[in-house]
């Protein structure tokens, strides 16, 4: 076996990931800890700084009630989550985020994010629930505050440590195993309770962008369902695996549309077809009543457009030049007025990618596209698994103590995995929740995991036997390329072996061709979806014959087993869920249409890791009163 020295790290408290949700964790965790002379050890496998989705920083908030300005109540929030993802939400998740949201957004504006200001001093808001930021140092700020709270209350921050399993004690989770992505360093991670805020999940779908753009995707290539397999493993409940989300974007580069159409009021037309969300609004009424609700759903609005699409009319576009003019013609009759809005109107739409996106606006220079004078073409990119946006995947959490919710066991956020606790994307069917409800989540779970180890810690009990196999299996890829990979004259072509790259493009075709990616316009069926499990299962055979290079190549690997075990739970639940919910996201071609008698439910699943079987289940949902 490769010579790795075993690091053994005991804390109180572990909080797997680095991103928004861990900061709110670590923030205030950390402010209980020192209350209680408990210690915090936060685990990341980039630098805090600049690691996770919002890594290249972000243009706006994309939750924010405004509860205190009593513009929106909770119940709004509530309702408008329902609605967007066609009536299958947690409602009393949704409830307890929106009820903590804003004053996280307070926070980050007390540490010096700058949200725009109006003439009165009041929020810009993009659209009634985002705010407008100057946001490309947003990481950094927030992570600076978890850091802060981290040191003052005596804990650690190890980073550039890649996480691969739990380590369980029968269904209580005692820790977490993993290895230095810059060191022979295997990490043994002992712990009283733990938060997995390990983000979604991309790259289980080919992409569209392929050659040298291939690692090119909205949400970012590094997030690899390490939270989904984290509790998968652990044999934790986990809901609407189904739930993909399939953004619409600026083709090839990915930048967002939120600003465009919310900001901007940007019209999105197909170059034959027209306004397809206008054009289109009748096909609406087979998908009542949340296909009737206002804003459209986002997968209905994906699925409009993609109607004008498989009719031939496209492509589509944003109608960036006519948006901007219409917004300057209100100053046309003061030349002066008119030419500074739009100057002022032209770097807002560079800033809106320049502070999220970067390759949009380098996309938009290599393409000499000046928005205000030309359109730009948008796109359903490729699914992704990110329950924080309008996806809902994730694992099944506890609810909040003080809410007549059926779903409660104790502690917010626990998962049905003892001592296991997770949130962001790591949580399911509470969407809507964005970077700001991702940090006001790991508020929540961090809070509770600190009164769970008040109540209930004990000192972990870890079978060290158990820890020696994980470490044989994790490092095992690296024995294998050892071994054989003096039997041929080119190390990336061998018998005994698979390289990451070939093992991924494997999974990839396999999700693009039978579970409705982009090569099959989203759409499935129960045929396509158990022949790709009939693939899938060879491939979860080839997957112990992963080998690698090095610490890198490696990374690589348990990138792929988690991305095919997140595969796998999402094929399990759309072949599950015998109806047709999310037009725009997927489409099954055997049963079109929506079933509200039978499938107005969540669809759950289990993974058992000591029988290796899968459990399919039903849940229903539950409304917040009021809501
Ligand atoms: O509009 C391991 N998001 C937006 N949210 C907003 O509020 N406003 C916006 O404008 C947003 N836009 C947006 C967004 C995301 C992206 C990618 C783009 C644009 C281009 C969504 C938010 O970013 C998102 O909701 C939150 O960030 C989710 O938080 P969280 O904590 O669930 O995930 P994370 O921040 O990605 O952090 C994950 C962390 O885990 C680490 N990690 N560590 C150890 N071992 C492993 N095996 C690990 N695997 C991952 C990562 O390094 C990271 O630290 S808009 O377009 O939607
Ligand atoms: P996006 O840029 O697609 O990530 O969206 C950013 C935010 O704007 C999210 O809260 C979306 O739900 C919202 N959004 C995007 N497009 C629309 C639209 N056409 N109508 C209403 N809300 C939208």
């Amino acid at each position: 076996m490769a010579n790795f020295e075993t690091v053994e790290v005991n804390t109180d408290l572990l909080i797997l990931g680095g991103g928004f949700s861990a900061c709110g964790a670590a923030t205030e965790a950390s402010y209980w800890a020192k209350k209680n002379g408990l210690k915090v050890t936060l685990v990341d496998k980039a630098a805090m700084d600049r690691s996770g989705a919002v890594a290249m920083g972000l243009s706006a908030i994309n939750q924010y009630v405004g509860v205190k300005d009593g513009e929106n109540t909770l119940e709004d929030y509530v309702r408008y989550v329902r609605q967007d993802l066609m009536g299958i939400s947690r409602e009393d998740l949704v409830y307890n985020i929106a009820r903590h949201v804003d004053s996280s957004v307070h926070l980050f504006e007390k540490w010096g994010l700058k949200i725009w200001l109006d003439e009165e001093g009041k929020y810009v808001h993009e659209g009634r629930w985002q705010l407008m930021i100057n946001g490309e140092s947003y990481k950094i700020l927030v992570a600076e505050a978890a850091k802060n709270a981290i040191a003052d209350a005596g804990g650690e921050i190890i980073e550039r440590v890649f996480i691969v399993d739990p380590i369980m004690d029968g269904n209580k989770c005692v820790g977490a195993v993993g290895f230095s992505t810059r060191e022979d360093k295997f990490y043994v991670f002992k712990a009283k309770a733990v938060i997995a805020g390990m983000g979604g999940a991309v790259h289980v779908f080919r992409p569209r962008s392929v050659g040298e753009g291939f690692g090119r995707s909205w949400y970012p290539p590094f997030n690899s369902a390490s939270s989904a397999y984290f509790t998968i493993q652990a044999g934790a409940e986990m809901t609407c695996q189904e739930i993909r989300f399939i953004p619409v974007r600026f083709k090839d580069a990915y930048g967002p549309v939120g600003a465009w159409f919310l900001l901007f009021k940007s019209r999105a037309i197909s170059a034959q077809g027209g306004e397809y969300m206008v054009v289109r609004e009748d096909e609406l009424n087979n998908w009542a009543p949340y296909g009737l609700a206002k804003p459209i759903p986002a997968n209905l609005r994906n699925y409009l457009g993609m109607l004008d699409v498989d009719a031939g009319l496209g492509p589509l576009y944003m109608e960036t030049d006519e948006a901007i003019q219409k917004i300057a013609d209100e100053f046309k009759d003061d030349p002066k007025a008119f030419k500074k809005k739009m100057k002022e109107l032209d770097s807002e739409a560079w800033e809106d990618f320049l502070d999220m996106t970067i390759s949009q606006a380098i996309l938009w220079a290599s393409l000499n596209v000046k928005p205000d004078e030309k359109h730009s073409e948008i796109a359903a990119c490729e699914p992704y698994f990110i329950g924080s946006h309008s996806g809902g995947s994730g694992a099944w959490v506890s609810g909040p103590e003080d809410l007549d919710t059926p779903y409660k066991w104790g502690y917010e956020n626990m998962t049905t995995a003892d001592a296991l606790f997770t949130m962001g994307d790591g949580s399911g069917a509470s969407s809507h929740k964005f970077s700001s409800g991702s940090h006001a989540e790991g508020r929540i779970a961090g809070k509770a995991a600190i009164k769970y180890i008040l109540e209930k810690g004990q000192d972990p009990s870890v079978d060290m036997a158990k820890v020696e196999e994980l470490k044989a299996k994790i490092l095992n890829p690296l024995d294998l390329f050892e071994s054989h990979k003096d039997e041929t004259t080119d190390v990336e072509t061998n018998t005994n072996y698979i390289m990451p790259r070939q093992f991924l493009h494997r999974l990839q075709k396999i999700m693009d061709e039978y579970a409705g990616g982009v090569t099959s316009a989203f759409k499935t069926s129960k045929s396509l979806l158990e022949r790709g499990m009939e693939l899938l299962a060879i491939l979860q055979e080839d997957s112990d014959k992963q080998a690698a290079q090095d610490l890198h190549e490696l990374m690589r690997v348990w990138e792929n087993t988690q991305r095919m075990w997140q595969a796998e739970a999402h094929v399990r639940t759309m072949l599950f869920r015998e109806e047709t919910r999310w037009p725009g996201y997927y489409f099954r071609a055997d049963t079109p249409k929506m079933d509200e008698d039978n499938w107005k439910c969540f669809a759950n699943c289990r993974f058992d890791p000591s029988s290796g079987e899968w459990e399919m289940m039903k849940k229903d949902v539950w409304a917040v009163p009021g809501a």
